[in-house]
């Protein structure tokens, strides 16, 4: 989608730091990191939200968290721990209508979430 801040991202039309990238999906620093490291992780495809799953798109959503075990392995935070969370609409928090996993390591997560 042409209109889609995060397809964008994929295209290469707007600049990122990719964290990292195989063929279904991309990983990319947060512009405004609310941890010493947050990634997003997207799929390629352009699903808006969670609420637009398919029963098809199932391994790609794992491959999202595979993804993330990954950049949090490669970046020394497996034993410490890490948060991944994905944002589903307006109450949650959502502003980019493209799915995205926010992985955040580095500092001691608050629970429950504001
Ligand atoms: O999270 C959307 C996230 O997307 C939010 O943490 C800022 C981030 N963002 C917005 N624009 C960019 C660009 N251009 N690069 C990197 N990160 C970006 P949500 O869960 O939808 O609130």
């Amino acid at each position: 989608m042409s209109d889609c801040l995060f397809c964008r991202i994929v295209a290469g039309e707007i600049p990122a730091k990719i964290a990292y990238q195989d063929a279904d999906v991309i990983a990319f620093h947060d512009i405004n990191p609310q941890a010493p490291l947050h990634v997003l992780i997207i799929p390629r495809k352009h699903i808006a939200t969670i609420n637009d799953l398919q029963a098809d798109d199932a391994a790609l959503v794992g491959k999202l968290f595979l993804a993330a075990k990954h950049i949090a392995t490669e970046a020394g935070y497996a034993e410490n721990g890490y948060r991944v969370t994905m944002n589903c609409g307006a109450d949650a928090g959502q502003t980019v209508f493209h799915i995205h996993l926010h992985l955040l390591a580095g500092r001691e997560l608050g629970w429950p979430p504001g």
